[in-house]
């Protein structure tokens, strides 16, 4: 029987729990900044689901932006006065592709205009054991998709690491993510 994709996905975010996740949290810039990114197993690939606060907001009546949104190979959020999140390194691209073809490249985020982004994707590029261990990051511009070799996205704002969930997890508790 061939299900559709939709109720693959519906199912899977009602009735299953992530395989993996990241807690994001901005850098100093955006101190308010915070989010959960799952990742769930679906077919040969990864539904990402993605709930961030804190994003930075134009001031006046044309608020809300779009957010590039990548998976970096590095295994740590930190960095140095030049960059904050230098050691989430570059795109994760094991296949030595450009981008945006990289494994690790992602559609960007919808910003609400109160600063909040709700997304979800399905993908077939990794499944949620190939990026565990690496980072997740939002960066201040929208990805271009066309400029090398990472899209023209400016500063990373918010970082996470991913981590394996153990079976208890449940969308919310925090407490299955070890402190970071
Ligand atoms: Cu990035
Ligand atoms: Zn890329």
């Amino acid at each position: 029987m061939n299900i559709p994709l939709t109720n693959e996905t519906l199912n899977m975010m009602l009735w299953k729990k992530p395989r993996a996740g990241a807690i994001v949290r901005g850098g100093s810039a955006n101190p308010g900044l915070t989010g959960h990114i799952y990742f769930y197993p679906v077919r040969e690939g990864t539904l990402v689901i993605s709930e961030v606060k804190g994003l930075p907001v134009k001031s006046g009546s044309c608020g809300g932006g779009f957010f590039g949104f990548h998976i970096h190979e590095g295994e740590r959020c930190t960095g140095d006065a030049s960059d904050e999140f230098k050691n989430a390194g570059s795109h994760l691209n094991p296949g030595g592709c450009d981008h945006p073809y990289h494994m690790g490249d992602m559609p960007v985020l919808l910003g609400t205009r109160d600063g909040s982004s709700w997304s979800a994707f399905y993908t077939d590029r990794f499944t949620p054991e190939e990026v565990e261990g690496h980072t997740v990051i939002i960066h201040d511009m929208p990805d271009d998709f066309r400029s090398q070799p990472s899209g023209g996205s400016g500063t990373k704002i918010a970082c996470g690491v991913i981590q394996k969930l153990n079976a208890a997890f449940f969308p919310k508790d925090e407490t299955q993510f070890s402190d970071q």
